[in-house]
């Protein structure tokens, strides 16, 4: 029978097969999954085979995963070379932004948009907190909506304190699998009950279930949105990690470079100090951003300096 991953305690799954029925499912066997060596076999989001063990119990044994869409993974906090894959079969990524309270840099939103391309997962961005703009955070937000929108991103305006930009944004969430993200204290748990009120109810029956495997604050959880589509929410994730990502493929997961790559005059151009580079005058004409090109190169500096595990502060 087919079913969905919602929760991961790491050794119990919380999973919803197809007929709407919840249970709690563990493994069996051993799982090589897409030949990359990951912590956590079986994610959020993934489809799978399960085997009902116990009917009154509601257990049950995954005994197959069927290929990802696309996967978002991160650095194991843990082991320096093994992954964590966070969440899978995603439409799209949500990025909860603020300019006050506290202000998200552009840096932070265009790693996440980076780390999104990479993952081959769409973005979109909200700014939250609108009721706290005044003339120069709304200036501010209008060049930002205007830079990231010519590139290819939607951006979003809201306030869960005075229910503003909330319809539209549901609009985009409605039957899709949206995985959000961004700073704590951007307002993603408000959001996310203003969005859907009686989310956690939904969910509540089974998630505790367990008991032991208390990492809740580390694994993502996956809800229903009541007008269809649904919710992943990763507590904790500070941000996606660049992982594995190489100089030479940074300017691929910039739209706006990836259309003029072949304009410059070496083929193995990184955009920074070369001569006759197609980006670097784009900037200066102005068809780029001067703000996006500086993001671009502090990205290209950080894959110089060695890895470091990015999950503290
Ligand atoms: N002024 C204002 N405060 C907000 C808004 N949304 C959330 N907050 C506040 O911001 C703080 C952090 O919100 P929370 O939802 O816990 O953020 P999270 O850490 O991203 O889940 C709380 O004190 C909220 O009341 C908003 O739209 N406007
Ligand atoms: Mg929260
Ligand atoms: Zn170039």
């Amino acid at each position: 029978m087919r079913a969905t991953v919602y929760k991961s305690t790491g050794s119990w799954y919380t999973v919803k097969d197809d007929a709407g029925d919840w249970h709690n499912a563990r493994m069996k066997g051993i799982f090589k999954i897409d030949n990359i060596t990951s912590t956590n076999p079986v994610a959020v989001g993934d489809e799978v085979e399960v085997e009902v063990e116990n009917e009154a119990e509601k257990t049950a044994m995954i005994t197959e995963i069927h290929p990802r869409n696309n996967y978002i993974n991160r650095q194991s906090p843990r082991l320096k070379y093994q992954h964590h894959i966070v969440a899978s079969n995603l439409d799209q990524s949500l990025l909860v932004a603020t300019l006050k309270e506290p202000r998200t840099s552009q840096g932070f939103i265009d790693r996440f948009l980076v780390a999104s391309e990479m993952f081959h997962v769409k973005a979109i961005i909200a700014f939250n907190k609108s009721d706290l703009f005044k003339k120069k955070e709304q200036e501010k937000f209008e060049q930002m909506k205007e830079m990231y929108e010519a590139v290819g991103y939607k951006v979003f305006l809201t306030s869960t304190k005075e229910n503003t930009g909330i319809e539209e944004l549901k609009k985009e969430l409605k039957d899709k699998t949206t995985l959000i993200s961004g700073h704590s204290g951007v307002g993603k748990s408000s959001l996310l009950n203003v969005i859907f009120p009686n989310m956690n109810l939904k969910t509540q029956g089974i998630s505790g279930w367990s008991g032991k495997g208390q990492h809740t604050t580390t694994f993502a959880e996956m809800f229903d949105l009541s007008f269809g589509g649904r919710i992943i929410d990763t507590p904790g994730m500070r941000e996606f990690g660049l992982v594995d990502i190489s100089k030479q493929e940074v300017s691929h997961y910039f739209p706006e470079m990836r259309t003029k790559l072949n304009d410059c005059q070496f083929n193995n151009c990184l955009h920074v100090n070369e001569p006759g580079c197609a980006i670097k005058e784009a900037v200066v004409n102005g068809e780029i951003s001067e703000d996006r090109y500086v993001s671009y190169v502090n990205i290209m500096e950080s894959i110089e300096k060695p890895l470091t595990p990015k999950g503290g502060k």
